[in-house]
């Protein structure tokens, strides 16, 4: 991969993040990437399923500003999540992937809606609600689901797919 391709991965990544695209992650991107799966999958926030997905956001966002957020201020902007979150989970993908697990916990807890299994399409919403590009969902939930059983396994197996996703290789280093 040649630095342009890095760059433009790590841009992608940020974004996926920056939810409401106003230049760096706060609290507020997290808060609303739950409140926008709820509303796809029909799910109150009041609910088990709903307070687990906000209390998993939360503890996502804690985790990412205690990575990333250098000097404090409550926003982590393009350079400190490269610096940061990039930097940590290259050096320790699975410790990254810990502080999401309580949110794909929950994630998979809203979009499993007959208690069998998330379905390779609701994981495809799922992603397009994250904001994931249309043309790249195809792939991930392929990725999500190798053996093609028709659903998204196992939330170890999701928390591995998470950290490889996050895990861009640096053509520098
Ligand atoms: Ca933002
Ligand atoms: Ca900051």
């Amino acid at each position: 991969m040649d630095s342009a391709e890095y760059e433009r991965r790590i841009a992608a990544r940020f974004a996926s993040f920056d939810q409401d695209g106003n230049g760096y992650i706060d609290r507020e991107d997290f808060s609303s990437a739950a409140k926008a799966l709820l509303a796809e999958f029909d799910v109150t926030a009041r609910c088990d399923k709903g307070q687990a997905l906000y209390i998993g956001a939360e503890a996502f966002w804690q985790g990412m500003a205690g990575i990333a957020d250098v000097d404090g201020d409550q926003r982590v902007t393009r350079e400190e999540f490269v610096t940061g979150a990039v930097k940590r989970l290259r050096d320790s993908p699975q410790r990254f992937a810990e502080i999401a697990r309580p949110f794909l916990r929950a994630v998979l807890a809203v979009a499993d809606r007959d208690g069998q299994g998330v379905t390779a399409e609701d994981a495809g919403r799922v992603l397009r609600v994250l904001g994931v590009t249309p043309d790249a969902i195809p792939a991930a939930t392929t990725a999500l689901d190798p053996e093609n059983t028709g659903r998204i396994p196992s939330e170890e197996q999701l928390l591995a797919a998470f950290a490889a996703y996050f895990t861009t290789p640096d053509p520098e280093a």
